[in-house]
C-alpha cells in the first residue's frame, strides 16, 4: 500500500470521497492536514484563509469553537471551496448507533450537513458506522460523506493493544461500509492493508517529543516514511508558529518530499 501513489491509489478507493480526497491530495500536492484547535470562530477562518493553499484537509474540533453560529459553517465552506479542501470534524464518536446517528444529524452542531468527513472510535463495534450512516437524512445522504476509524491513538500511555488495533482493521475493511469508511486514523503501518483506504496520522512536529498532556510527536519525514501515514495531521506545530502560512508551507513541503521519496522506492 505504502509503496503505491496516491493516483493509483484514488482508482482502488471504493468510496466516491475517498476517490476525491486521493485525487486532490495528488493535484494539489498535499498530504498535509491542519488541525484548527482555535477558541474563535473567525481564528479558524482565518487560519483557513491563510492556510488553506497548502493543506488537503481542515480539521475541526467543532465542541472547542466558543462563538459557533451557522454563518461560521458558511463561511468555512466558502473559504473550503476557493482553497479546494475537505473539511474533517474530529467529533470521534464513540457510543451506541442510535445515539451516534444523533449526534451526528442533529444538536447545535448539525456535523452531518456540512462536515465532508468525521472521525469514530472502533471501541462500539461495527454498528458505530451503521449509527453514523443512519444519522444521514435525506438531504445530507445525497452528499459525499464518510469517516475515519480510530485504530490506534497518540496519546502516550493508550489502552489500544494489537487485537484492538486488528479488529478495528476489520471493521474498516471488511463488511458492507466500504462505501462509508475513508480511512483509519493510527501510527503504523501495519494498521491495515488496503491501499483504498488512507492513514491518517496525528502527532506530528517538527520538533519531536512529548508534550505535557502526553502527546508524543514524530517528525513529518517519519511518520510519512517509517509509519505509512498517508495523510500527516498538523496542530500546534503550525498554530504556534510566528507565521503560520509560512509554517503551513514547510510543513506541506516536508510531509510531500517524503511521500514522493517513499514512492520512489
Ligand atoms: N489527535 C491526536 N492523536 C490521536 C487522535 N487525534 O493528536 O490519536 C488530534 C487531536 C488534535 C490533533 O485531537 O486535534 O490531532 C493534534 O494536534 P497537535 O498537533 O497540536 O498535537
Amino acid at each position: 500500500r505504502t509503496k503505491l501513489t496516491y493516483e493509483i491509489r484514488a482508482n482502488l478507493a471504493k468510496s466516491p470521497l475517498t476517490k476525491r480526497l486521493f485525487t486532490l491530495m495528488a493535484t494539489k500536492k498535499t498530504n498535509l492536514c491542519l488541525a484548527a484547535d482555535l477558541s474563535k470562530a473567525d481564528d479558524v477562518l482565518d487560519l483557513a484563509n491563510k492556510c488553506g493553499p497548502y493543506i488537503c484537509m481542515l480539521k475541526t474540533h467543532v465542541d472547542i469553537i466558543e462563538d459557533f453560529s451557522e454563518a461560521f459553517i458558511t463561511n468555512l465552506k466558502t473559504v473550503a471551496k476557493k482553497h479546494n479542501f475537505l473539511i474533517l470534524e474530529d467529533r470521534k464518536f464513540a457510543d451506541i448507533g442510535n445515539t451516534v446517528s444523533q449526534q451526528y444529524g442533529k444538536g447545535m452542531y448539525k456535523i452531518a450537513s456540512w462536515a465532508n468527513l468525521v472521525t469514530a472510535h472502533t471501541l462500539p463495534g461495527r454498528s458505530i458506522v451503521q449509527g453514523l450512516k443512519a444519522g444521514l437524512n435525506n438531504d445530507n445522504a445525497r452528499k459525499e460523506r464518510g469517516v475515519f476509524l480510530l485504530a490506534e491513538m497518540s496519546a502516550k500511555g493508550n489502552l489500544i493493544d494489537e487485537k484492538y488495533k486488528e479488529r478495528s482493521n476489520k471493521i474498516a475493511t471488511e463488511g458492507g461500509d466500504a462505501d462509508f469508511v475513508s480511512g483509519v486514523v493510527c501510527q503504523s503501518s501495519t494498521c491495515f492493508g488496503s491501499p483504498g483506504l488512507i492513514q491518517l496520522t496525528p502527532g506530528v512536529k517538527i520538533d519531536e517529543g512529548v508534550d505535557n498532556l502526553g502527546q508524543q510527536y514524530e517528525t513529518p519525514e517519519h511518520v510519512v516514511k517509517e509509519r505509512g501515514a498517508d495523510i500527516g495531521i498538523v496542530g500546534r506545530g503550525i498554530l504556534q508558529a510566528a507565521n503560520v502560512e509560512k509554517a503551513a508551507a514547510t510543513y506541506r513541503d516536508r510531509l510531500w518530499a517524503a511521500y514522493l521519496e517513499r514512492v520512489s522506492k
